[in-house]
């Protein structure tokens, strides 16, 4: 993934991502890049009409077509002009398929994208069907533009280009990487509030707190998210340790 072209009205509100921790870095670095494509530069209205009345009425307004359409087309075409590689038109919507990891990834190795955040009530049904690839949500709530679920694909992708990350971290380590939920972390002091550390993070035994991690990673999911579990294939010795994990719970309630 190189560049992010962003159809938006705000584009302002993307300084979340670009002026802020790892994905501010990542651009600063020139790793990807960042356009923004606002359908009210695209109106031709003294008063710069991006909204318009939706057919059969009711409340809520729609985002108007052609200035929708021309901002779009536009950035289309910026991006068709500089590159070989695949580009995607996906639209942040509820009716989308539901973002994960695995799509994240798939993302990832597009090398242009084309993010539609829409306001207002929505766009017309045949401008979803000529100019965009893809719908995309980023989970079951409403919210009040694509805005933020744009700034949520850019961040998951961009943590996926290498080098994007510090060297201390890497998108392998990550939550989910493997399927699983992260593993619980610690930090000083060795007893908070009368809450010990787990004595085996002490131990200096590697081996020993690759083990317990992925031993936590696994009972956790199992116990907070069976669905995610359902979905991986345990080897022989993931197995074993989801087993201690249980025995361990029972023991100790
Ligand atoms: N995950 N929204 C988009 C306007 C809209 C409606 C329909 C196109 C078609 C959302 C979500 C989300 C609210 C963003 C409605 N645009 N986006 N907006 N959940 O709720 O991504």
């Amino acid at each position: 993934m190189s560049r992010f072209d962003i159809v938006t009205l705000f584009p302002e509100t993307f300084s979340a991502v670009a002026e802020h921790g790892i994905t501010s870095r990542a651009l600063k670095q020139g790793l990807y890049q960042l356009n923004f494509w606002n359908p009210r530069d695209f109106t031709h209205d003294k008063h710069r009409t991006v909204d318009d009345r939706p057919y059969g009425g009711g409340p809520g307004m729609v985002m108007m077509v052609e200035p929708l359409r021309d901002a779009i087309r536009a950035a289309k075409e910026s991006a068709g002009a500089d590159s070989s590689g695949e580009c995607r038109v996906i639209m942040l919507s509820p009716q989308g398929s539901k973002l994960d990891q695995q799509k994240v990834i798939e993302l990832s190795n597009i090398s242009q994208l084309i993010l539609v955040a829409g306001r207002y009530e929505g766009i017309d049904e045949r401008l979803i069907e000529s100019e965009i690839d893809e719908e995309l949500s980023i989970g079951d709530y409403v919210l009040s533009g694509g805005e933020l679920g744009a700034m949520v694909v850019i961040d998951a992708v961009v943590r996926q280009i290498p080098g994007a990350l510090g060297h201390q971290d890497s998108a392998e380590q990550d939550s989910f990487s493997n399927g699983l939920l992260d593993c619980p972390h610690y930090t000083r002091p060795e007893l908070f509030e009368g809450a010990a550390v787990p004595e085996v993070l002490l131990s200096g035994n590697h081996q020993l707190i690759e083990q317990w991690r992925l031993m936590q990673s696994l009972g956790r999911t199992a116990e907070r998210r069976p669905d995610l579990l359902q979905k991986v294939d345990l080897d022989e010795k993931q197995h074993k340790l989801l087993q201690k994990y249980r025995q361990r719970a029972k023991n100790y309630p």
